[in-house]
């Protein structure tokens, strides 16, 4: 069975030019004029991209007492209606659970998936047995561990444990991911509002500035060069983390970051709504930022010092929320964005002429499929690939709506933006995912996606920090 994607025009991240797409299979067989297959896909005026990799999900992930109600089946169902065809999603230990048995949780969580998806692994503790099992959970194709540097007596780490597993990520071929905010000065910031009274969603702003989050960035890129590792930042919100990750990267640091698609478009005044429901439900951390920040945020990823764009999708209902609603520090933390992210970042991105095309491309797909070592399977339109592709039709418009939205939830932070340039057809590995408002794609269809390490990275940063290092003068 072949099919083909005719009369499109291709965007990938460097190039844009007219072509049909001839898929056999689950992969890409040939990109040329004039091809033909068994099925046709009329991309006329449409543009041809490689599907969407969010690679910052928490699908139905016990947190702060309670569980985010998209699982792996309604959030990949929503990813697949906004045209993205991939999540990396964390794999969260309980204290003390081993990281292979949580694992094991996952692969059971992911059995429901109708997109493709990777996980990274949440390190929360250091002992003996984490340092032995993170070798099989890279063996496994996780190559990526996240550390929280927030979150405190529960998920937080301090830095000799991100320090110790940095080195063994280093020794691994893995990557770093942090949580860059201080958790210890959260926690006291926290105690201070409701001490004084102040106990709604503003506080969750007025309890985690943005220096906060800047201090824990410009610490784990300490600790992440000191260990001779690369390191990504999830979830960049402002421009003190910001001006860390372009400082690290102009002393040739190996540092990413990542800005969500709520903090590029959606600001603090959210904490401050009347309603104290439509405030609470985009309690999310770190929290929406100063408008100026936006603007930051937006230039990182024009100049190339950001590199991706994510959602950290962590959907929880309206009641959930609620479990906050004398205490925000109870409100449990998360927003959703996954069916939204492109469609968002198209129309606040390309149609406003702060990214090109090839832009859009790079940050919402090329750029984390090379960052995670998934390119060229994922992330490009070229032979060999896998049929990964979101036929965009930059015409199409919708007012996005809980309503009508494929996420579980009974809100949508993006509640009333109209968005122009929307997927017609999203394909998952050859298979027609989701056309003109339907998802098609089944539970169950999703591949899980093993990884291999980075030896490269990690050794070639070893050695040469061996040869700089000053050499003892003989005498
Ligand atoms: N922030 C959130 O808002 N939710 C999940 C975890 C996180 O760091
Ligand atoms: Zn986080
Ligand atoms: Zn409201
Ligand atoms: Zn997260």
């Amino acid at each position: 069975m072949s099919l083909v994607i005719k009369g499109g025009t291709v965007v990938t991240a460097d190039r844009t030019f007219a072509a049909d797409v001839l898929i056999e299979g689950e992969t890409i067989a040939a990109v040329g004029s004039g091809l033909s297959g068994d099925t046709v896909v009329d991309a006329a005026g449409c543009f041809v991209m490689p599907g969407g990799i969010d690679p910052h999900t928490h699908l139905e992930m016990p947190f702060m007492g309670t569980t985010t109600v998209d699982d792996y089946e309604t959030g990949t169902k929503a990813a697949l209606s906004g045209g993205t065809t991939m999540v990396v999603d964390f794999c969260i230990p309980n204290h003390g659970q081993s990281l292979m048995d949580a694992m094991a949780d996952w692969d059971r969580r992911g059995e429901g998936a109708a997109a493709d998806y990777s996980f990274h692994m949440a390190i929360s503790e250091w002992n003996e047995r984490v340092n032995e099992e993170m070798t099989k959970v890279v063996a496994r194709g996780v190559t990526t561990f996240k550390y929280f540097m927030a979150y405190k007596g529960a998920l937080m780490v301090d830095d000799a444990q991100m320090f110790a597993s940095f080195q063994r990520c280093a020794e691994l071929g893995a990557m770093p991911l942090v949580h860059a905010e201080n958790g210890d000065v959260v926690a006291a910031l926290q105690q201070h509002y409701m001490a004084i009274g102040i106990t709604g969603p503003e506080a969750h702003a007025y309890s985690r500035p943005p220096d906060v989050e800047g201090e824990a960035a410009n610490r784990a890129i300490m600790l992440a060069d000191q260990a001779g590792v690369p390191l990504y930042i999830v979830h960049t919100s402002c421009i003190p983390a910001h001006e860390a990750i372009k400082r690290a990267r102009a002393l040739g640091k190996r540092v990413y970051g990542e800005p969500l698609i709520q903090h590029l478009t959606l600001d603090e005044s959210e904490y401050f709504h009347p309603d104290w429901d439509h405030a609470a439900r985009r309690v999310m951390s770190p929290p929406f930022r100063a408008k100026h920040h936006q603007d930051d945020l937006w230039a990182g990823l024009q100049s190339g010092s950001l590199q991706v764009v994510a959602t950290d999708h962590c959907a929880f209902m309206t009641d959930q929320k609620r479990f906050g609603r004398e205490d925000f520090t109870k409100i449990p933390n998360g927003t959703g964005g996954l069916e939204d992210r492109m469609p968002v970042l198209w129309t606040k991105g390309v149609n406003t002429g702060r990214l090109t095309m090839q832009e859009f491309v790079a940050v919402s797909s090329t750029n984390i499929a090379k960052i995670l070592n998934l390119y060229p399977r994922k992330g490009a339109i070229a032979v060999g690939a896998d049929a990964d592709i979101v036929v965009w039709d930059p015409k199409a418009t919708k007012t996005i709506s809980a309503k009508t939205q494929k996420s579980a939830i009974d809100y949508n932070v993006f509640e009333g933006i109209s968005c122009e340039g929307l997927p017609r057809v999203t394909l998952s590995r050859g298979e027609i995912a989701y056309k003109e408002g339907e998802v098609l794609a089944k539970r169950g269809r999703g591949k899980f996606i093993a990884r291999e390490p980075f030896p490269a990275v990690a050794k070639a940063i070893k050695r040469w920090k061996q040869e700089t290092a000053p050499k003892k003068i003989a005498r």
